[in-house]
């Protein structure tokens, strides 16, 4: 099937309101309050976090496509938080390696947004530069450098990005883990990780995080006027860091062997919000 935001004269914006207004219809959830993408090792929080009221496969959804990924999954959750908030748990993240194009990178925080939600909490598997890292630590975005060379915004729309990860939410994290340590994330094009020299680029330019996500995500959410809490699982030393080769395997088996730890931390930090 045809992807709705392929159409370049399609509203982004539009297909977001009409994705938002079919959860509602299928999850009878008129509106949530949170929204969390979920990247490896991060899943088991959906289930932490709250009550499941609605699991929908993502491909029902308007403007979604299939997870090209192995180890993804392609779901969007309604949880009934302790609070009584509702949150969107958006297991379904198409990646910009993909080659979908970049609104459909950012439709899932659009849609997100459109269903109300006005704090956005974007996790991710990632490799560290700091070595300290190593063995799967869990640690806050403190900022980030696009190397994507893209952007989600369209024409000349032009969006601050001061504090683009929440000071207020990272403070919040820290309540529950006051030693969760903090970086810059450094989103690369993927889906080849990187060589060592491109990590000692990153390093050099101020990065201490390399992934293939969140910092379009971040930017759209910012667009969208809500709040944005970032966290990486540092699944593998990044390349050169780590003297051994890169495998999705081993990052697979990281994820897996973090994914209790690092849930649990989030569903305490959900909590809070
Ligand atoms: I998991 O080392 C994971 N994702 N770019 N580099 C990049 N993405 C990653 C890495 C990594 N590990």
């Amino acid at each position: 099937m045809v992807n709705p935001l392929n159409d370049a004269q399609a509203n982004p914006f539009e297909i977001a309101k009409q994705a938002a207004q079919q959860i509602a219809e299928i999850s009878g959830i008129e509106k949530h309050d949170i929204a969390l993408t979920l990247g490896s090792g991060w899943a088991k929080a959906a289930d932490l976090i709250g009550e499941t009221v609605s699991v929908i496969p993502a491909t029902e959804i308007i403007g979604f496509s299939k997870p090209a990924v192995h180890g993804h999954v392609g779901t969007l959750r309604s949880v009934k938080l302790p609070s009584g908030k509702m949150a969107l748990v958006i297991g379904a993240r198409t990646h910009y390696y993909e080659n979908h194009g970049v609104r459909a990178v950012v439709h899932s925080v659009r849609t997100a947004a459109a269903t109300g939600a006005k704090v956005m909490i974007l996790t991710n598997g990632a490799g560290g530069i700091k070595p300290e890292w190593a063995g799967g630590a869990a640690v806050l975005i403190s900022d980030h450098i696009n190397l994507t060379a893209n952007s989600p915004l369209e024409g000349a729309t032009f969006i601050d990005l001061t504090d683009l990860y929440s000071k207020r939410l990272r403070a919040l994290a820290r309540e529950v883990d006051p030693k969760l340590d903090e970086g810059v994330y450094v989103q690369f094009r993927g889906p080849h990780y990187e060589t060592p020299a491109e990590v000692q680029m990153a390093k050099i330019m101020g990065g201490h995080i390399v992934g293939m996500s969140t910092a379009l995500e971040a930017i759209a959410a910012r667009e969208a006027g809500m709040e944005i809490l970032g966290m990486s699982l540092i699944t593998n030393l990044a390349a050169g860091i780590q003297t051994t080769p890169l495998s999705h395997e081993e990052v697979i088996q990281a994820g897996k062997d973090a994914e209790g730890r690092i849930s649990e931390l989030l569903s305490k930090i959900v909590a809070k919000l």
